[in-house]
């Protein structure tokens, strides 16, 4: 018998998970009792070594200093895993069809300066390739939805986010856009570059001793909501990327991969107001109406709001 199954340690895990008492929390105490006996049973297996098993403790607590918890969850495929389950549960609930959820990932900032119709994301600043990108927000019948909200972000041609890279103004490229009557958004931009995990960073330490990169696609982030509909998180993929199908955070989705037009017509580039070929996407998302049956998509996670 392996010393899990003994009762001494069975005994101990059912103290170490309150099992012994009636106070407390009856899911922490059930899920407490599935996890410590299962790392339990990892130890046993692959024979851990104390040295080993302190290795990993300081190297959690080394994530959790430098904040990188939302950066390693998504390499480790867990922000993809949930989604997955997301869309498991509203299959069950009889929804299909929509756009596509993919991860929202760890630089989200609430609070982004919000207007009707059309917004520009950069002030100027910075060069790039300028991005013009429109849609409209619809419910699955094809009706346009008013008054959504479409709060966008991304990186820059560095691949850096606002607010996390602090040589950015604030809310650079973070907006929130509010659908007009024909449920149309549009912004001007800078297309992104992808990001990569910082290089000496506690994530790409892990994905190092994976033998992986910590490289994503260049992409675009979306909340899309509205009164009466199930929340949207999502992202598009701006095409030709060399990550495009090989994303350390596995969010890459068909149907989240529009073409970009590259516009060189010069009286295209003026009547836009540009002095260069520039990229354009048109992008429509598909909300489901609100459901019942089907686990809310509006997710409470910690956001930092621009000081
Ligand atoms: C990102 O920009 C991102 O979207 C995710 C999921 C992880 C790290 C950086
Ligand atoms: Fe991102």
């Amino acid at each position: 018998m392996s010393l899990l199954d003994t009762p001494i340690v069975q005994s101990l895990l059912d103290r170490v998970a309150g099992l012994d008492n009636d106070k407390g929390d009856a899911r922490v105490k059930k899920i407490t009792r599935r996890v410590v006996a299962d790392m339990f049973r990892v130890i046993e297996d692959f024979d851990v070594t104390p040295d080993e098993f302190w290795s990993a403790v300081s190297y959690l607590t080394a994530v959790g200093q430098a904040n990188e918890g939302g950066l390693l969850v998504p390499g480790l495929g867990i922000e993809t895993f949930l989604d997955l389950r997301t869309d498991e549960a509203e299959k069950k609930a009889g929804l299909e069809g929509g756009t596509p959820r993919t991860i929202e990932g760890p630089l989200y900032i609430a609070g982004a300066p919000l207007t009707k119709g059309e917004a520009r994301l950069d002030d100027g600043s910075e060069q790039g390739e300028v991005l013009f990108m429109d849609g409209q927000v619809r419910d699955l019948s094809g009706a346009p939805i008013a008054n959504a909200i479409v709060d966008v972000w991304h990186a820059n041609t560095l691949g850096g986010y606002s607010f996390f890279d602090p040589s950015q103004p604030k809310y650079n490229l973070r907006r929130r856009i509010e659908t007009d009557v024909e449920g149309r958004y549009q912004f001007r931009s800078l297309l992104p570059n992808g990001y990569a995990c910082p290089p000496d960073g506690q994530t790409q330490r892990y994905l190092n001793a994976l033998g992986r990169h910590g490289q994503r696609p260049a992409h675009i982030h979306f909340f899309v909501s509205a009164p009466g509909f199930r929340k949207l998180t999502t992202q598009i993929n701006i095409d030709g990327d060399e990550y495009l199908h090989d994303d350390f955070a596995f969010a890459t989705r068909d149907d989240l991969i529009p073409p970009v037009v590259r516009v060189t017509d010069p009286a295209a580039i003026h009547a836009r107001g540009v002095n260069a070929p520039f990229a354009q996407i048109t992008f429509d998302f598909a909300l489901h109406r609100d459901h019942a049956a089907a686990p809310a998509t509006i997710v409470n996670r910690a956001h930092a709001e621009a000081a």
